[in-house]
């Protein structure tokens, strides 16, 4: 009976893997960024298993990068060192300490971690931030918001050179500014500048909500731009989902084919998103 069972587990992979087949070939040689962020990362199998679906996804011909957040993880540190910090629309008001904690949590402790889980599942990640060959340059958003960034000047050469050796780019949101500032990123405005300067075929937005709900609540599974719009008009999109929703349309306005809104959560969501007929989360497109 078991034994019986096993087979009827192996046929259901192999069906899998074969139904697969078009979605694999869709996206040969494809640019797929994947903006993981500081909610979506969860325990170290969690982390284990993103990993192993980057990796999958570069190992069938997908170009992938990885742009990460990590304000969780930015608040614990600042609470361990007494630095006060507060968010204004969405958006930290950084001054000079605060950013060299943004820094050194980013681009050190939260970095690595992604770069070492890829790389511990056989990939050949590189963790860089916007600094690294001037890939995000910066002006400063608003006085008021202290060393916080908006990219204007995206120089992605790094990442083609990158994608031509098979390394995935793992990336923090951390810009230069041209006076030699460090700016503090909103990690989904980079991922929607780095995806945009690319002209990536999917911009995948992992959070922590299965997508963007209607009034009843329903998670809708395709909207195009105009709905998002209404729909922000109507206030059916509100509060948190705003930032993401600003960001797939900037992202979209600016090259990107479409962007996804899902749950990082959720088990495999990128690669059910990918390559699977089913999908998952809110796909957005023109
Ligand atoms: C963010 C950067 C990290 C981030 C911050 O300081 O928290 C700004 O607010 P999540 O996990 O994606 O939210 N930067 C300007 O965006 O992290």
């Amino acid at each position: 009976m078991k034994k019986q069972n096993m087979n009827r587990d192996w046929i259901a992979t192999a069906r899998t893997l074969s139904q697969a087949l078009p979605y694999l070939q869709r996206y040969t040689g494809a640019v797929v960024v994947i903006k993981l962020g500081g909610h979506a990362m969860g325990s170290d199998e969690a982390m284990e298993e993103f990993a192993r679906d980057v990796v999958l996804m570069q190992m069938v011909g997908i170009n992938p990068v990885v742009v990460h957040g990590g304000g969780p993880m930015i608040n614990a540190m600042l609470d361990k060192l007494e630095i006060k910090s507060e968010f204004v629309n969405g958006k930290r008001v950084t001054d000079q300490a605060t950013v060299e904690v943004v820094e050194m949590v980013l681009s050190g402790t939260v970095n690595k971690r992604i770069v070492q889980a890829l790389n511990r599942q056989g990939g050949k990640a590189i963790g860089l931030s916007g600094k690294d060959a001037n890939l995000m340059v910066c002006t400063q958003t608003n006085p008021d918001l202290g060393f916080v960034g908006t990219p204007t000047n995206m120089n992605p050469e790094v990442l083609h050179d990158l994608f031509s050796k098979g390394t995935i780019p793992v990336i923090a949101p951390l810009g230069a500014g041209e006076n030699g500032e460090t700016f503090n990123v909103n990690g989904d405005t980079a991922a929607g500048a780095i995806a945009a300067s690319l002209n990536a075929d999917r911009l995948l937005l992992l959070t922590d909500v299965a997508g963007v709900k209607d009034g009843a609540g329903d998670v809708i599974t395709e909207l195009k731009t105009q709905q998002i719009r209404d729909l922000t008009a109507e206030g059916v999109i509100a509060g948190g989902m705003i930032p993401k929703t600003e960001t797939a349309l900037n992202a979209i306005e600016g090259g990107v084919r479409a962007v996804v809104i899902l749950d990082g959560r959720a088990p495999n969501a990128c690669l059910l998103e990918l390559f699977t007929e089913h999908g998952a989360g809110s796909l957005i497109r023109d």
